[in-house]
């Protein structure tokens, strides 16, 4: 096997050039290869500086996450580091793209660093549930200080290569398109001067900044290991000398990847990934251009959803049916900017030139230049095939026909269309500027290059996308079904909304199922007759309970939508088990956990039966991105594995639930759902 790794000499400097597509990950070939490159370095008397650069998209972007879990292959990445730095000649890191994780820490061991301008260098361990485990935590606080050590280990975020050069991070910037050539000068000229090397340096302790970046950063790290190990490791480096806080820092990542988040935060990483490629379809299937988007609807959902390709840059028509609707939508649109540029997150500029890109209109036929039109109208199918009948004479041949149901049959909708294959559901969760995910429903006659083309547009708009099958909810909803229908049925047992909420506060999800109503509404899908009082749900709504937009929902509002246990919410709950003559129980959190939960797997086991979704990790893609599932669970099919499928089975028994037939099988061989 040829090595990814290749030599260039050029006079004295030695250029050594890994090529290791696609991300120049620390794989065992690369750390071989640069081992002997730095050993020949080191020996060869004709070589008198050294060169580290990547070919491709990027310098090294980390360990080979996949390698995790297995035996490492010599040399480990801290030795090929220590290395690195002890060579006697200087070493200098020469970046591109993204200089990431284990990448970035090959770049502190070298001597001296030079980036070009729109290279970015980072941390994202923590992401993966882990630390720099190749010194990072401890060069980084000796060459560029505590904060931004901090920042840029405990919460995982890379920093732009200018920020890095006044930070001290990297010596140099090279020019965009002059890499090698301003490294190779930089080589020279530093041959013969001492060396600098970042372990020698000593970190200034900083219990301000420490005590402060922790504080601020509480509700973020909630929950989360990886952080605070992080921010030890970068602390230790203040206290002790450098060999023994490479020591601590080696331990606490070896604590990491032994536990449980770490494997759900690298399982997610995948999982992510996995979910963009579509099972049966070639990945270099043409694809359709899509040049402008139109948006039927310009409510919170529409308004959110043209935002998306706004900020991507692809014009927007947007269509209405009043002309005060549109009106409103737009100036929403355009509100939302403006916050955004408030926090600095956005220039002046670039807000005009996301509302200039906007077209609103009240005539659905000017949407007949759009290669993409989503509808997000009233969810019902009555007026959803109105609408598709329409666009059928008006879309221009291969534009995508797209639905943004929730819930309803896009065959259906596909049907009142003569193009059937063109037509697919791409379902945004709200608010859908701002929420991640994006399941792409796939009609039984969606044509495959409609399906690709919109999973690749999603990236585009840094959506994680997700393919679902036709039915009731698709993946998400149709799992929540099951858990809103159980907590109901607790709290007519004996428990109460703000115990049930607890648990899955607890738990790790932002809510539980009764704050969940409260914020989508207690009314939605009511049958709307006050008198008709059938349900606990509907004794809320005839009261005018409908939530925090009413202020009083499951629970009662202050001003400030701050939640508190409702009186009223209890009568109407003792007044209906009263009525029914629900048996009544102590209900604990186990037994909440196992009916509200475990329901989840089973129905997630019946929709990978049933081919509605690929596979085990887009569900938990999809809870994750789209419902909050804590990340270090790893959505519920990896947690149900955490936990075993044959207590899963076992609990679900318990309460009487009908088992679905793929778990059990999975139970009795032993086996999980992912991988
Ligand atoms: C670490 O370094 C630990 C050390 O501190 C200590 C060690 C002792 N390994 O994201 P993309 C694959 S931990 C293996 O779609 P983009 C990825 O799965 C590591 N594979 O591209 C995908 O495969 P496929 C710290 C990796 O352009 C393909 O590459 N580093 C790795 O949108 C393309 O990826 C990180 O956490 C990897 N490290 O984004 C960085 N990285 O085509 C993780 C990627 O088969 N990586 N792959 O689906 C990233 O953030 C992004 O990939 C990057 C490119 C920004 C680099």
């Amino acid at each position: 096997m040829t090595s990814p790794i290749t030599l260039h000499r050029h006079g004295d400097v030695l250029v050594i050039v890994s090529d290791n597509p696609p991300v120049n990950a620390l794989g065992a070939a690369v750390r071989q290869g640069l081992e002997s490159a730095i050993k020949e370095g080191v020996a060869d008397a004709s070589i008198a500086a050294m060169v580290i650069r990547c070919e491709g998209r990027t310098f090294f972007a980390g360990a080979d996450i996949t390698e995790f879990g297995k035996p490492m292959a010599e040399p480990a990445l801290p030795a090929l580091v220590d290395m690195i730095e002890a060579a006697d000649k200087p070493v200098i890191a020469a970046i591109h793209g993204t200089a990431l994780g284990g990448g970035c820490e090959v770049a502190l061991s070298c001597h001296y660093r030079i980036a070009v301008p729109s290279a970015k260098l980072g941390f994202p361990e923590v992401k993966l549930g882990l630390l720099p485990g190749a010194g990072g935590t401890q060069r980084a606080p000796r060459l560029a200080g505590v904060p931004l050590a901090l920042e840029m280990t405990a919460k995982g975020d890379p920093i732009p290569a200018k920020r890095a050069l006044d930070a001290g991070l990297i010596d140099r910037l090279a020019g965009e398109d002059s890499l090698e050539a301003d490294a190779l000068r930089f080589a020279k000229e530093m041959i013969g001067k001492p060396l600098p090397r970042a372990s020698q340096k000593t970190a200034t302790p900083d219990p301000e900044a420490v005590a402060a970046f922790t504080k601020a950063n509480a509700r973020r790290f909630r929950s989360f290991d990886a952080p605070a190990a992080n921010i030890a490791c970068v602390v230790k480096a203040t206290e002790v000398p450098f060999e023994e806080g490479i020591q601590f820092e080696r331990q606490e990542f070896m604590k990491l990847m032994m536990g449980v988040q770490s494997a759900a935060q690298r399982h997610i990483f995948f999982a992510e990934r996995k979910a963009a490629k579509i099972d049966g379809i070639a990945d270099d299937i043409a694809l359709r251009s899509i040049k402008r988007v139109g948006v039927i609807g310009a409510g919170t959902m529409g308004g959110g959803i043209s935002m998306n390709f706004l900020s991507a840059g692809i014009p927007v028509t947007i269509v209405e049916m009043q002309q005060e609707a549109l009106d409103r939508g737009t100036a929403t649109i355009r509100k939302n900017y403006e916050a955004t540029a408030a926090k600095g997150r956005m220039t002046a500029d670039q807000v005009a030139a996301a509302m200039g890109a906007l077209t609103p209109t009240l005539k659905l036929d000017d949407l007949a230049d759009c290669d993409l039109i989503i509808e997000a109208v009233y969810e019902e199918m009555g007026v959803k095939k109105d609408i598709f009948g329409k666009l059928d004479g008006i879309a221009k041949p291969g534009a995508i026909l797209a639905s943004n149901t929730s819930y309803l049959d896009i065959n259906e909708i596909a049907a009142v269309t003569k193009r059937p294959g063109d037509v697919l559901g791409m379902h945004f969760f709200s608010p859908a500027n701002v929420m991640k995910l994006l399941e792409v429903v796939r009609g039984d006659k969606t044509a495959d290059d409609v399906l690709t083309t919109v999973m690749a547009l999603a990236k585009k708009i840094r959506k994680v996308a997700v393919v679902a099958g036709v039915c009731h909810g698709f993946i998400g909803n149709r799992m929540l079904m099951p858990r809103q229908v159980e907590a109901m049925k607790l709290l007519m047992e004996g428990a109460t909304p703000e115990q049930i909420d607890k648990v899955h506060v607890d738990f790790g999800m932002p809510m539980g199922p009764f704050q969940m109503s409260d914020l989508a509404g207690v009314d939605i899908g009511w049958h709307r007759d006050p008198t008709r009082i059938e349900s606990i749900r509907d004794a809320l709504a005839a009261e005018k309970r409908w939530g925090q937009k009413t202020k009083a929902g499951f629970y009662d509002y202050d001003d400030k939508r701050n939640p508190s246990p409702s009186p009223r919410v209890a009568e109407i709950i003792e007044d209906f088990r009263k009525k029914t003559g629900a048996k009544q129980h102590e209900v604990t959190t186990e037994e909440i956990v196992e009916r509200t939960l475990y329901p989840m797997v089973n129905e997630g086991a019946l929709i990978l039966a049933e081919g509605k979704a690929q596979r085990a990790s887009d569900i938990d893609v999809v809870w994750i991105y789209g419902y909050g599932w804590p990340v270090y669970r790893g959505g519920p099919m990896f947690w149900a594995d955490t936990q075993g499928l044959k207590k899963i089975v076992a609990g679900l028994e318990k309460h009487g639930f009908d088992v679905a037939p793929l778990l059990r099988e999975k139970a009795d061989r032993g086996e999980r759902f992912t991988s």
